[in-house]
């Protein structure tokens, strides 16, 4: 028989009957969604887990993006990143603000600070940096040049669930954080997204704008959606939470082992290891150097592929190279973005995938013709 095919990914679940248990709860309460009891257990959950003071949920992390952008009135110029899924860009725009590209730092792959004071005019309003793969940005950094030209700092951080460095969690970095709850993630919903923020003021102008701008009665005073989390998702999230943990620390073992493989071959470049800090191992980039190494990207991807193991090309083509964009933003202005994109493959990771194919992973990779 040949191998079952490998994706990037693989959801994580829970024990069916733990799902079957925490939804029996919906059938009695007859409370399928507008914010019911498995949706308020899952954010004093989450606000525990995340360490924060406040979360937000939301439908899917795109939504909870827009919501950050459209209620703190985001409608000028956004420092941003193209080095990231298209919800980063769209949600700028789409919120009816401009995105200004940063370049990358050629390590971390994050949003290189020493650039951000030269892209900043008379009609900048906010950054937008994303935590990517879950490298954290240099939040100090950030924010102090944020302080300086009073601008907002909202972070993507779909990557970074659970992961804090020198004790201080993610989401208490910048003004509000996001993170993606999207089957995909270290910590799923189903779909889902969070807000995190420690203004107090936020909890009810964000609760508003996830349904049509009402917070009770049936007057709007806001601009708002539905993006709503129903119960079911948020079902899915109490249970996922019992074992993001024990997932985590699964998904630690794959990266170790593609670190023993992979590490030191010449050509082949990974992710810097993150002293100081309690990583959630989502993502397992690699950066191919063909000169050194002999085979390029796309060569490596499709030896995979050939194998029916399917590595994806996060993050390529940049945001800013999106053909609804038709040549609106240079590629020239990001040329450390534009050098990683032509070259990083993420590897497969997740708790349950095997560590014997994590070799013949390693090994097709390491034999491409
Ligand atoms: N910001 C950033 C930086 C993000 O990375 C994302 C999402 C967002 C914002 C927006 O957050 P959400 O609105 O999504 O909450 C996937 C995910 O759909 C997307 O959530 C994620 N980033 C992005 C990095 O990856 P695709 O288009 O690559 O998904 P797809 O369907 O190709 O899935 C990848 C692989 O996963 C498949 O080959 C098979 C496997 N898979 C996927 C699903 C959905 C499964 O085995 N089961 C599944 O149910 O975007």
């Amino acid at each position: 028989m040949p191998p079952e095919p490998i994706y990037v990914t693989r959801p994580a679940l829970p024990p069916i009957a733990d799902y079957i248990a925490e939804i029996e709860d919906i059938w009695e309460a007859r409370y399928l969604t507008n914010a019911g009891p498995k949706h308020q257990a899952l954010s004093r959950q989450l606000s525990d887990y995340l360490e924060v003071p406040h979360v937000a949920l939301f439908a899917n992390g795109h939504l909870a993006l827009e919501c950050a952008l459209q209620t703190l009135d985001i409608t000028g110029e956004v420092i941003t990143t193209p080095f990231t899924f298209a919800s980063t860009t769209l949600a700028i725009i789409r919120s009816g603000a401009t995105p200004v590209f940063c370049d990358i730092d050629p390590t971390t792959y994050v949003m290189d600070p020493e650039l951000i004071e030269s892209l900043i005019t008379d009609r900048t309003q906010a950054i937008l940096p994303v935590h990517v793969y879950g490298n954290l940005c240099d939040d100090e950094r950030i924010r102090a040049i944020a302080r300086k030209h009073g601008l907002k700092v909202i972070y993507d951080a779909a990557h970074t669930f659970g992961i804090s460095r020198n004790g201080v969690a993610a989401g208490n970095l910048g003004d509000v954080s996001m993170f993606s709850l999207h089957a995909t993630k270290v910590f799923n919903s189903i779909e889902g997204g969070v807000l995190t923020f420690s203004d107090e003021s936020l909890v009810r102008t964000f609760t508003a704008w996830r349904q049509f701008g009402q917070v009770g009665g049936e007057n709007s005073e806001s601009l708002g959606t539905n993006a709503k989390l129903t119960e079911f998702a948020a079902a899915m999230g109490l249970c996922n939470l019992r074992y993001v943990d024990e997932n985590i620390a699964l998904r630690e073992r794959v990266t170790n082992r593609y670190r023993e493989r992979l590490g030191g071959v010449p050509g082949i470049i990974l992710n810097p290891e993150r002293p100081g800090m309690r990583s959630n191992y989502a993502y397992f980039p690699v950066l191919f150097d063909s000169k050194q190494f002999g085979r390029s990207r796309d060569e490596v991807a499709a030896a995979l592929a050939r194998q029916d193991v399917f590595a994806r090309k996060y993050f390529h083509p940049l945001t800013s190279q999106f053909s609804v964009f038709q040549g609106r933003f240079p590629i020239s202005e990001t040329p450390v973005a534009a050098h990683v994109a032509e070259r990083v493959l993420v590897l497969p990771l997740y708790a349950d995938l095997p560590l014997e194919d994590v070799d013949r992973i390693c090994e097709i990779i390491l034999q491409t013709p």
